[in-house]
């Protein structure tokens, strides 16, 4: 069975997120979805409430499964004995910082494979970052991200 694991912040999860999963469900017989829990940042959704909003926006994908994980993810992945890393690409500017990233998870670990999505053109300008910018100032995010994440994000900025 090919597992793959997809990592990432997801504060909060985007249509381009999902596009991902969608895709990396396709080709492979089960897909993690892993929210990192980084003590460090403070993010605008809890682990849960994102570890939530992907169990929902994905409940309909039987081989997508939701998890948190802290520490390397060199480790998370090898606990769960994953035999790939899904990352997605969105422009050339995401190139770099993952071109370093799939390096280091290399050299951690030579067996877990870095696996590169690329976005759907119509998300290719999508980020968390963009759209609670945007969410945060009233503006609409329709269309960019599921509706439930819609909701959320209206409910924390409080309209
Ligand atoms: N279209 C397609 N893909 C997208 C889009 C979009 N519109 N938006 C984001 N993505 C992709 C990103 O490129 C990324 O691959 C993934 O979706 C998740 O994105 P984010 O922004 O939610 O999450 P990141 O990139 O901040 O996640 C970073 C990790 C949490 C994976 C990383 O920091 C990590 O593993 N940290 C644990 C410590 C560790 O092991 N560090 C080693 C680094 S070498």
């Amino acid at each position: 069975m090919k597992l793959a694991v997809y990592p990432g912040s997801f504060d909060p999860v985007t249509n381009g997120h999902l596009d991902i999963v969608k895709r990396g469900a396709r080709v492979f017989d089960k897909v993690v979805v892993a929210v990192l829990h980084n003590a460090q940042k403070s993010p605008l959704f809890s682990v849960e409430e994102r570890k939530e909003l992907i169990g929902e926006v994905t409940r309909d994908m039987g081989n997508v499964e939701v998890d948190s994980f802290d520490g390397l993810l060199v480790d998370y992945v090898r606990r769960k004995k994953a035999d790939v890393i899904i990352r997605g690409l969105r422009a050339v500017s995401d190139f770099e910082y993952e071109l370093q990233f799939a390096s280091m998870m290399r050299k951690l670990d030579p067996d877990v494979e870095t696996l590169f999505m690329m976005t759907n053109n119509q998300y290719s300008f999508l980020s968390s970052g963009i759209v609670k910018e945007v969410a945060s100032g009233g503006g609409d995010v329709k269309g960019l991200v599921p509706a439930a994440v819609e909701e959320a994000l209206s409910r924390k900025y409080g309209y």
